[in-house]
């Protein structure tokens, strides 16, 4: 009886792994996020369900391995948060996370997948649960590298990632970086999801922004080696690239941050 009481009292024995664990109260800040999302940032989905919402997103991972973690343990999920997002507003991007949302910001006709209902839910958030508990994991959960690739968090950002890129219409945009050597990364999810899901009948063209650092910039990032990789994936699926160097719009808010830099002081 003395031994039972003790491991009753214990907290609950989560299996340890590489990564951070769930982000604490996460429950609260997507329902939050979910109710801030659907009635401020967009009330035309103010009838969306926040309730059933966040208990769908749950349901998803907990009690379940955090390693095989499917496409089908998010479908009920995804099918309570489909959205229309308007044809020519659709911008994707790879390694320019913070860039693309501060573009987003001052361009709001314009949709990341965080500018989604559920990307603005989960953005920047970690989760897991654990076979062995109805609880959430808030010691640890898989790193997609040292880990498993197949964790709750990187499958959900695959499935809503092929999504939104399915769901596209028009010309579609996309913020690269110039100023890595993988400008185009076949292994992010751009380059492994995005790039594949986008629906040739419906997509007519991908425009590219490519932008450097402030700091290095040299011309002709278009021209980098893996941008011609991207350009034969879309001629092989039918969808007419250009590329575009250093957009003016995307270099005037870099320059915002840092005014006194000698490519913002000429050329404006
Ligand atoms: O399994 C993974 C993985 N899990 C997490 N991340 C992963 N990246 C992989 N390549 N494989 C993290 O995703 C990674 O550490 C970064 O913090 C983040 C974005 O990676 P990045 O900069 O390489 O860009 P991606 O192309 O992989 O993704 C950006 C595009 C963009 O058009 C969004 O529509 O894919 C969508 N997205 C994917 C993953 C995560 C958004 C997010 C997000 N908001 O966190």
């Amino acid at each position: 009886v003395v031994v039972g009481i003790l491991m009753w009292h214990q907290p609950p024995k989560h299996k340890e792994w590489k990564g951070a664990g769930t982000t604490a109260h996460f429950y609260e800040i997507i329902l939050g996020r979910c109710y801030t999302y659907t009635q401020i940032v967009r009330p035309e989905l103010g009838h969306k369900d926040c309730s059933k919402i966040g208990k769908a997103f749950t349901n998803a991972f907990l009690s379940k391995d955090p390693c095989s973690s499917t496409e089908q343990d998010y479908q009920p999920l995804m099918e309570l948060t489909n959205q229309t997002v308007p044809c020519n507003k659709t911008l994707l991007w790879s390694k320019t996370r913070d860039l693309v949302h501060d573009y987003a910001w001052v361009q709001p006709d314009l949709f990341t997948l965080e500018d989604t209902l559920l990307g603005y839910m989960a953005d920047g958030l970690t989760w897991c649960g654990d076979p062995g508990s109805n609880e959430m994991n808030y010691q640890s959960c898989p790193d997609w590298r040292k880990d498993c690739s197949n964790n709750s968090v990187s499958i959900f950002w695959n499935t809503v990632s092929k999504r939104f890129a399915g769901d596209a219409c028009g010309v579609v945009h996309v913020l690269l970086n110039g100023s890595i050597r993988n400008t185009f990364d076949e292994k992010s999810t751009f380059g492994r999801v995005e790039v594949f899901n986008l629906h040739p009948e419906k997509v007519h063209m991908l425009q590219a922004w490519v932008v450097q650092d402030i700091r290095t910039i040299s011309s002709n990032s278009c021209s980098n080696s893996s941008i011609k990789d991207l350009e034969a994936i879309l001629s092989k699926r039918n969808i007419t690239f250009t590329c575009q160097d250093n957009y003016r719009p995307i270099r005037l808010l870099q320059c915002v941050k840092d005014p006194e830099h000698s490519s913002c002081r000429s050329e404006i």
